[in-house]
């Protein structure tokens, strides 16, 4: 078994859960840098985790995204749930919910979590984003849907992964 079967067998507890959402129009993708806590100067899409005022996950990642760039998704549509186990710090473990937008109201504006900018999907910054991004993101941009797992140390690098690709009937 690998490291991550193993992990995934020892832990009893859910992941906490967590949002990211990406804005696309056109050959362009919105990615916002994050300018302070978990994950600090790295390029990703906007989210963060539910608050009790929140009905459902998508309400949170509506919500983020609106506090974090000043724009409020219309009909986001959910394209992939990753799981990222960190077991050498296990509060930063979490289950991801990932949407993609075509629709928005308002224009994208810095705040002080995250600073926005579009880029080409062609020239995505992979290198300044989390390592595990390069594996999914071109695929959810191409219409895949995903479910993935995987396994990071504490310098946040990935150590392993297992990513599934969904088809839906
Ligand atoms: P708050 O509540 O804002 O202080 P924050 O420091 O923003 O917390 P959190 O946990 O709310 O952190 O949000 C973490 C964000 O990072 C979520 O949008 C999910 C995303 N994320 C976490 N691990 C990731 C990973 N390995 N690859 C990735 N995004 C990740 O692309």
């Amino acid at each position: 078994m690998n490291e991550l079967d193993k992990y995934k067998e020892k832990i009893k507890e859910p992941l906490r859960q967590a949002t990211l959402m990406f804005l696309i129009k056109d050959n362009k993708i919105l990615l916002a840098l994050k300018k302070r806590g978990f994950a600090v100067g790295k390029w990703n899409g906007m989210g963060g985790k539910p608050e009790p005022k929140d009905k459902s996950i998508i309400e949170t990642a509506i919500r983020e995204t609106l506090e974090e760039v000043n724009v409020t998704p219309i009909n986001p549509i959910r394209v992939a749930t990753l799981n990222f186990y960190f077991p050498e710090n296990p509060v930063w473990s979490q289950q991801v919910a990932v949407f993609l937008a075509k629709q928005w109201s308002g224009e994208a504006t810095e705040t002080d979590e995250m600073m926005p900018k579009w880029f080409n999907v062609n020239e995505i910054p992979f290198e300044k984003m989390w390592e595990d991004d390069k594996f999914w993101l071109p695929q959810i941009i191409n219409g895949t849907f995903i479910e993935a797992d995987f396994l990071l140390d504490n310098n946040q690098r990935m150590i392993e992964k297992n990513i599934r690709e969904i088809t839906l009937h």
